[in-house]
């Protein structure tokens, strides 16, 4: 069953880390997302402050008409502001917290909330330099050569019925996920594939799309320069 938030394939999803972004600048950089071909927000970051999410989200909500998606590092960046819920269950890492156990203590926050939950296998790629989740997580990722673990992981999420998968190679990823890690991974797989980590242009982009990927994250990229959203204009 495909979520009806993701129903297209190449999606891109403009990340916003709300520690990292003035609440003041939200009207002008979510009108230059507007007019370009982004077609999500996702909202999230590995350490926010209690309650930025929510305001952050709020205030975005009053600018767009693009659905806004948690991508939370933490149970307490789920607001009942936003459309949708990557429910992350970090299947590369062998952490129990992170596989199930912060799982349990959304439960509460979910209670009288519309937000779609959507079931996500979340997968942490080796990307030539320490990440945020990495950090956080207490968890390794998986090497860029083992190509066959990541398919087997990828799948295995599929077959426990999660509905995507994301291949995540770390907020300002030295590099991205390889093309031929996103080929493999999308032929063995039937339901949507989410890349993100370390893609800083447009020739980046289109890479992965050409690869497989159903949808592209960027965030870092933008945070260094908003010039780059002049090259991805609707
Ligand atoms: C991070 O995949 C996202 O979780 C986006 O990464 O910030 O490197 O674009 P960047």
């Amino acid at each position: 069953m495909k979520s009806s938030i993701f129903k297209e394939d190449k999606l891109l999803a403009i990340l916003i880390d709300p520690d990292k972004f003035l609440i003041e600048n939200t009207a002008r950089f979510i009108a230059k997302v507007n007019a370009s071909i982004a077609t999500h927000i996702f909202v999230g970051g590995s350490t926010v402050e209690i309650h930025a999410t929510q305001v952050l989200v709020k205030e975005i909500k009053t600018h767009t008409k693009l659905p806004v998606v948690l991508f939370p590092g933490d149970v307490t960046q789920i607001t009942k502001e936003a459309d949708g819920l990557l429910f992350l269950s970090l299947i590369s890492g062998r952490n129990p917290e992170y596989l199930i156990g912060k799982h349990i203590e959304a439960v509460s926050k979910l209670k009288n909330t519309n937000l779609e939950v959507i079931p996500t296998g979340y997968i942490l790629i080796e990307s030539g330099k320490e990440t945020a989740v990495q950090r956080v997580t207490n968890t390794q990722p998986i090497s860029q050569n083992s190509i066959n673990q990541i398919t087997n992981t990828a799948k295995a999420a599929e077959l426990l019925g999660m509905q995507l998968v994301y291949l995540e190679a770390g907020s300002g990823a030295k590099y991205p996920v390889s093309q031929e890690i996103i080929k493999t991974v999308k032929a063995n797989l039937n339901i949507p594939l989410i890349v993100g980590g370390g893609i800083r242009s447009k020739n980046e982009l289109e890479s992965a799309y050409l690869a497989g990927a159903d949808l592209v994250v960027i965030g870092t990229a933008f945070e260094e320069d908003e010039a780059f959203f002049n090259q991805i204009k609707k």
